[in-house]
């Protein structure tokens, strides 16, 4: 599970607090943004209307990355049910910067919601769409009353965006939805996007 109960805690001088899980930065008195290392298809909130995103691409129907160990770990019935969302034009199910839900099927978060980042060297605006695709995954987060939501570093693998530059979009949008979930969840991969998320945190967060 993606909670901090029974963990070790230790606050730090800014006000966050780190444990094994990860670090927890206060957003408003109810809500906290956790930042953690791990593989986001193994992320769930034990009894709780729980939510992982997914970055995935416009088709919609699998890929490589996290988008291919989604779809592993969900099962075939993750597949049937992307296949199940209108195309909006051939070929686009979700267009870049927006997001569409499904159930999780196989995973043990309840629900996946789909969105598409930005290819940071193609995109006309990368920054307003992957802010978007954080917005839009938020909002239909928060019409489906989902209270803990985990996402990867959307666009930061395949889509090559750069990771300072991804860490502080994704940390300010967030921040637009402080009242609106328990825990927003960042599950990272690997040490460099980890370390990045933490500083662009400390920077943005501290002492809140
Ligand atoms: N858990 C958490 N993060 C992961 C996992 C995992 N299991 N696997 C990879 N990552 P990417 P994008 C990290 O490439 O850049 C797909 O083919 C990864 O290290 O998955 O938005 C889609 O179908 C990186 O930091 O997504 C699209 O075509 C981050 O997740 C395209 O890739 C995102 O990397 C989307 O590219």
């Amino acid at each position: 599970g993606g909670r901090l109960t029974g963990a070790r805690v230790s606050t730090m001088s800014n006000g966050a607090e780190e444990s094994h899980r990860g670090v927890r930065f206060p957003l408003s008195p109810s809500s906290a943004l956790v930042i953690q290392k791990g593989d986001i298809t193994e992320w769930f909130v034990d009894g709780s209307s729980d939510a992982i995103v997914n970055p995935a691409n416009e088709l919609m129907l699998g890929g490589g990355g996290a988008d291919g160990a989604i779809h592993r770990a969900a099962g075939p019935e993750l597949k049937a049910a992307c296949y199940s969302v209108p195309e909006v034009r051939p070929g686009v199910r979700c267009p870049t910067g927006e997001a569409r839900i499904t159930l999780g099927f196989k995973l043990p978060a309840s629900h996946v919601i789909h969105t598409v980042g930005p290819i940071y060297d193609v995109d006309s605006n990368p920054e307003a769409s992957l802010s978007n695709a954080y917005r839009n995954s938020l909002r239909v987060a928060k019409e489906n009353d989902i209270k803990y939501i985990a996402f990867p570093a959307i666009s930061c693998g395949v889509y090559r965006y750069p990771l300072d530059k991804a860490a502080s979009v994704a940390i300010s949008t967030i921040r637009e939805f402080s009242n609106d979930f328990k825990e927003v969840h960042f599950v990272l991969f690997s040490d460099d996007i980890y370390n990045a998320w933490l500083d662009k945190a400390n920077e943005l967060l501290a002492g809140q």
